[in-house]
């Protein structure tokens, strides 16, 4: 029989010398496996006689545990090296550039409704949305448009086929619908914006059947035409990105409001965009009003209570207006030529401290 020191000597050298799992996992079964060699000179002890094996046995068990005690160690050691090894080669530096030109462009319809939420956002209101298909009362009955009112005809008006009940469901004509659900649903004060998708039967170079839209609207107890002017004229510097805007109110009429206005703001129009806050021409932005207290009355607030105001503006023409595009019709048209000159690269997100485009 090998000399047991000599043995476990050995095997500790080859333990050691193992550089990989896959060596140290053959040198555990040369050792310790069934015909391994410490298994075998386990073997042995049956054809001593009993006071050698009495000496023998310990001296055997030992060097059997200090060899598998050496394999553990040697196998955590290599566990370890093999994940620092893989944690080296798989490091992503996240420090490095992105690179958005692969990642497409944000078309520049969402690039401003980012825009414009943001900046309403930032002055404390809620995004709310709402479904593009409607029915009659949140589109039409609510914001004080009966049945036999002329401004059902001109809101050119997309119908569903009609239900068993008679009702038909239409596509939204205005984002409005979504301020009436909220005003149902939730307690006031409210101070939200609402921008979305919204459908008229109308199609020429300056209309397309659908466009899009974002509505504000601020009820409380106090709320007056000299904050929604505040609101408005803080909205038109931080858009169009200028120290000052002067804007003109004109009165006008809508269902919703009493009484309503159309704003203006001072500009001029250069070649091919214009320039705002400066000139001899005005452009028409938006509508607006404070609500119509039957309104209120119709998603159940007191109107002896609450009061309030609302504005509305297409974003498309706006959209148009600051990034100089020239023709509606091709916001709609999937182009991705059109895309990449117009759209907007997708880290470049719009924040008030960042700036809103860049
Ligand atoms: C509620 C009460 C009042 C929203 C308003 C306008 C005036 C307006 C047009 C702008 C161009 C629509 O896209 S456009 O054709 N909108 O002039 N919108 S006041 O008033 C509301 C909304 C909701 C409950």
């Amino acid at each position: 029989m090998q000399d047991i020191e000599t043995l476990e000597s050995e095997l500790l050298g080859e333990i050691n010398n193992a550089n990989d799992l896959d060596a140290l996992e053959a040198v555990r079964i040369s050792a310790l496996g069934k015909k391994g060699r410490v298994s075998l000179m386990m073997r042995g002890l049956g054809q001593m006689a009993p006071e050698e094996r009495q000496e023998v046995a310990p001296r055997l068990n030992k060097l059997k545990q200090s060899v598998a005690d050496a394999i553990d160690q040697a196998k955590s050691g290599l566990n370890k090296k093999a994940m620092e090894a893989r944690l080296a080669a798989e490091t992503i530096d996240v420090t490095l550039p992105s690179r958005p030109e692969n990642l497409g462009r944000i078309h520049p319809i969402s690039q401003v409704v980012d825009e414009i939420t943001e900046i309403f956002a930032d002055m404390g209101f809620d995004i709310a949305e709402g479904p593009d298909v409607e029915d009659d009362f949140h589109n039409f009955t609510a914001l004080n448009i009966p049945p036999e009112h002329p401004a059902r005809q001109m809101h050119d008006t997309f119908y569903l086929p009609e239900k068993e009940d008679g009702s038909r469901q239409l596509l939204r004509t205005h984002t409005s619908s979504v301020q009436i659900r909220t005003m149902e649903s939730v307690e006031p004060p409210h101070r939200i914006v609402v921008p979305g998708r919204t459908y008229r039967s109308d199609s020429d170079h300056t209309h397309t059947p659908m466009f899009n839209q974002i509505e504000g609207l601020v009820i409380d107890k106090t709320s007056h035409m000299g904050h929604l002017k505040g609101i408005l004229k803080e909205f038109c510097r931080a858009y169009f990105e200028v120290d000052d805007v002067e804007m003109r109110f004109r009165p006008s009429y809508f269902p919703f409001t009493e009484p309503s206005a159309e704003m203006d703001i001072r500009c001029t129009f250069a070649k091919d965009h214009i320039k705002v806050g400066e000139g001899d021409d005005w452009m028409e932005i938006l509508g607006c009003g404070m609500v119509n207290p039957r309104v209120l009355a119709h998603c159940g607030i007191d109107p002896t209570e609450y009061q309030g105001f609302a504005w509305g503006m297409g974003i498309d023409r706006i959209a148009m207006l600051k990034y100089g595009i020239p023709d509606l019709r091709a916001f709609f048209d999937s182009d991705l030529r059109w895309l990449k000159h117009y759209g907007f690269v997708p880290m470049d997100v719009p924040t008030l401290g960042g700036g809103l485009s860049r």
